[in-house]
């Protein structure tokens, strides 16, 4: 089978290519920035496009099975920015894929798409990984648009969408806020083998979250699809130092908010 990747050069994409590598697959790694070069024996093909760019994309969802659509604006930036590279570049992808038959896509939406949930609001199972938009940032916003952009996909050309709000991707959980949020490299990679397998999933939402002992995002909705997430951030905790994240003062809104400081970030500033 071939998947087609977007963003392939950017942290998630990068973090991937070689744990996605499988007997009898093909990646093609999309980015507009350069791509590292096949090493002797990766069953890889590069491709230097945009998102945004329709025709292109149409073009590189040709002879593929499933798309990976990781590429776009990873934190908040300028309004017009947003627009055209996450809303309209996700058009691109979910377009371009209909276009050339690819009937599964998989969307990196992003935990900021419901950054306005508190740990209040969470039931004893945890917060269910469909709750409607709570969006924090412009940013956040495109992410809750580009999801129900793929359900109409999916109600009008039948095609199956699964939507990743993912955490916290990194190699470690990094600041405390992590111990919540953490989705570790490998149980990234499982959620996209689980979504890849799932039969006929249509529409669906899942949380890319590790196992964290001090996580409050249900993992019901990964389990049913046959993501079960085996690392837990709680591991990094003591060498942070870090107090449970949430049991602190109720006003730290980075600690109570699902978006951590992003619901603090001046809305359309590029935050790095
Ligand atoms: C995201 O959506 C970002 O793409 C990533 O860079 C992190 O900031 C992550 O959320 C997070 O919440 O930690």
């Amino acid at each position: 089978m071939r998947l087609l990747v977007t963003g392939a050069s950017g942290g998630v994409g990068q973090l991937l290519r070689r744990r996605l590598a499988a007997t009898g697959r093909t990646l093609r790694l999309l980015d507009i920035a350069a791509s590292e070069p096949p090493a002797p024996g990766e069953a890889v093909e590069l491709v230097t496009a945009s998102v945004t760019d329709l025709a292109a994309m149409t073009d590189a969802c040709r002879d593929v099975d499933a798309v990976l659509h990781l590429g776009g604006e990873s934190q908040e930036a300028p309004w017009e920015d947003i627009l055209h590279t996450n809303v309209h570049g996700t058009y691109c992808v979910l377009e371009g894929a209909h276009r050339a038959g690819v009937s599964r896509v998989l969307l990196a939406s992003s935990n900021h798409a419901v950054g306005y949930y508190s740990r209040a609001d969470a039931p004893p199972g945890g917060l269910p990984a469909d709750v409607a938009a709570r969006p924090d940032t412009y940013y956040g916003w495109s992410k809750a648009a580009v999801e129900s952009l793929g359900r109409l996909y999916v109600d009008r050309h039948g095609m199956d969408v699964i939507c990743l709000r993912i955490g916290s991707c990194f190699a470690t959980p990094g600041l405390p806020r992590g111990l919540v949020t953490w989705l570790s490299p490998d149980d990234c990679a499982r959620l996209v083998e689980a979504c890849l397998a799932a039969p006929s999933p249509g529409f669906r939402t899942v949380w890319g979250v590790s196992r964290n002992t001090r996580s409050w995002w249900s993992l019901a909705a990964g389990e049913e699809l046959g993501f079960h997430p085996a690392d837990d951030s709680e591991e990094y905790a003591a060498a942070m130092g870090a107090d449970p994240p949430g049991a602190g003062d109720p006003a730290d809104l980075a600690a109570q908010l699902l978006g951590g400081e992003f619901c603090q970030a001046p809305l359309g500033r590029r935050m790095r």
